[in-house]
């Protein structure tokens, strides 16, 4: 198959999904967006369609809802919007930008892009937004909107796209008799659907319009200030389409808002890196993978030259029976595991290629598009043992990672831009109770580094006496250029040697600094763990949730 971004769903395909949805017997829910990337969390989050709000819309690009934004720079933010997303967008036409003709052209326009369906309102243009406080609107002529509804269903060149009259009656204060003439009127000119919306804060007269309105077509509400009243009552009272009108806009400017503020004041990105969307995850909404493979097909010779070690040979006994069937690195942390994580986080930094040593029940390990490095005398040897079964991957770059272990993206992006020959990564932040891999090092993480890389001077299982530690070595390294040809050296030199089943990677660490092959130092502050015990896989499960890696793609 040939690699495409979101795959495209013909137009015709959104209208029916639309209309499904408007006709669909149990209460349906159409989400906001308001550009491109919102209209993709919309569709993630699992909702079936996408309201294109006119709050929300004007108010991204930093205007009122009064039809100060032009209804061509609506429309070509909708075109994001639908490329981004393979659900229906409905959007939402305000008084559809003029009299029936300007409706006319804006279907025809909406149809081109491929959007679904346009809710219309009557009240006159510019109109302003229903909820504004103390702002009394005014209606349009029953005749002169049917004409409109009437204009607008002719225009239509699909007979799935749908047009919804939107009555304003209870928003200018006309009373349900009004809202329920108007909807009889819009319905019989060829309205899809009514959405009745109400300002109120409790949804009564919405349901009492319900009631009274018996079915006649699909009716849509917008329950903003309403937002108390059950769902339930919707449900029973025969609604068909609920819409959260600007629920992600606001949640939007809330985080940007405390974001801003934490920055302006305290003049540091590092108080709010944890409160804020990993790089990876955006990365990942923008689908960059996609484009490495079409890169990888399409561009002769540009391919990542990277290669990555995983040591997945070990049972991990203190986790018990959950290993029982499987090494550690295939736990599952909310339902991903562990090592399908790792691979996917080198994969985003576009490492290529990855060598598994597996051992402990090395058929438990099905991931696709691995090398598998058997090592089989995994239950009488070292970490040293397993790296060497990998050794056709030392070529060029490589990255050694042991297979427990979960860390945020950018943590293996700063390690490939090390320039060292060697670089290992360690954890400034203090060790926790019975931790190992100590790491000593030439200068301590003392935020005065400005980037300079401190070097190794050794990595300890425990504490030296009387020294505190400056770290703990993470478990992940990388070599490349000369570096690589340091550990290759090293590791020969150990592997004839009567205890080579019982070396570790800390001894090899420890054997480049004696022989002057120092290994340079990459300090982080947290945003890893690795799983050795029950309560670290119950911690991983929340690490990886903050990470924002826990969807799993489909691709
Ligand atoms: C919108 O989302 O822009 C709407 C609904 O029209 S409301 O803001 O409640 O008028
Ligand atoms: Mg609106």
């Amino acid at each position: 198959m040939t690699p495409t971004a979101t795959p495209a769903v013909t137009p015709t395909a959104k209208d029916r999904m639309l209309r499904r949805l408007l006709e669909s017997p149990t209460l349906e829910f159409l989400l906001e967006a308001h550009n491109g990337l919102s209209a993709k969390l919309v569709e993630r989050a699992g909702f079936k369609g996408i309201w294109a709000s006119s709050l929300a819309l004007s108010a991204q690009f930093g205007v009122r809802d009064c039809n100060e934004a032009s209804w061509t720079q609506v429309v070509d933010m909708l075109e994001f919007m639908v490329d981004a997303t393979r659900i229906p967008i409905l959007l939402d036409g305000d008084t559809g930008y003029g009299n029936f003709n300007n409706l006319r052209r804006l279907v025809r326009k909406l149809e081109q892009r491929s959007v679904a369906g346009v809710t219309i309102e009557d009240k006159l243009f510019p109109k302003s937004n229903s909820l504004l406080p103390g702002h009394r609107q005014q209606l349009a002529p029953i005749d002169e909107f049917c004409g409109k509804i009437k204009a607008g269903k002719d225009s239509q060149q699909s007979e799935d796209f749908c047009i919804i009259a939107r009555v304003e009656a209870l928003i200018a204060g006309w009373g349900i008799a009004e809202a329920l003439r108007r909807a009889e009127a819009y319905h019989a000119a060829g309205a899809d659907a009514i959405l009745i919306h109400s300002r109120r804060t409790r949804g009564d007269e919405i349901l009492e319009f319900a009631r009274a309105w018996a079915g006649r077509c699909p009716l849509v509400i917008v329950p903003t200030t309403y937002h108390g009243t059950p769902t339930e009552l919707f449900r029973q009272a025969g609604i068909g389409l609920v819409i959260w009108a600007n629920h992600l806009l606001r949640a939007a400017v809330d985080a940007m808002e405390h974001i801003a503020s934490e920055l302006q004041c305290n003049e540091t990105a590092a108080e709010v890196e944890d409160d804020i969307a990993p790089l990876e995850h955006i990365f990942e909404l923008q689908e960059t993978h996609e484009l490495r493979r079409a890169e990888s097909r399409y561009l002769a010779g540009k391919s990542g030259s990277t290669n990555a070690v995983i040591l997945a040979a070990t049972r991990g006994t203190d986790l018990r029976e959950l290993t029982h069937k499987r090494p550690k690195a295939m736990l599952p942390v909310n339902g991903i595991p562990i090592l399908e994580r790792l691979v996917q986080t080198f994969r985003r930094q576009d490492v290529r290629r990855i060598g598994v040593v597996t051992g402990y029940q090395a058929a438990a390990i099905d991931l696709p598009d691995l090398e598998f490095y058997p090592n089989p005398e995994y239950g009488n040897s070292g970490e040293l043992s397993s790296l060497l079964c990998a050794e056709p991957c030392f070529q060029e770059d490589l990255v050694v990672a042991y297979g427990d272990l979960l860390f945020r993206g950018y943590i293996l992006r700063e390690l490939l831009e090390s320039p060292e020959p060697l670089t290992i990564v360690v954890d400034s932040t203090p060790p926790p109770e019975g931790a190992t891999d100590y790491a000593y090092c030439s200068r301590p993480d003392d935020r005065t580094l400005f980037g300079a890389m401190p070097t190794l001077r050794q990595v300890t299982p425990t504490p030296l006496q009387g020294e505190a530690p400056m770290g703990r070595w993470i478990g992940l390294l990388r070599a490349h250029g000369v570096g690589l040809d340091w550990l290759r050296e090293s590791l020969a030199a150990r592997r004839g040697q009567e205890d080579f089943a019982r070396l570790h990677v800390p001894d090899l660490l420890n054997d480049l600094v004696k022989s002057g092959r120092v290994p340079h130092v990459q300090y982080i502050r947290g945003h890893w763990l690795n799983v050795n015990t029950l309560t670290d896989l119950e911690r991983a499960g929340a690490f990886a949730h903050r990470a924002g890696d826990t969807r799993r793609t489909s691709r």
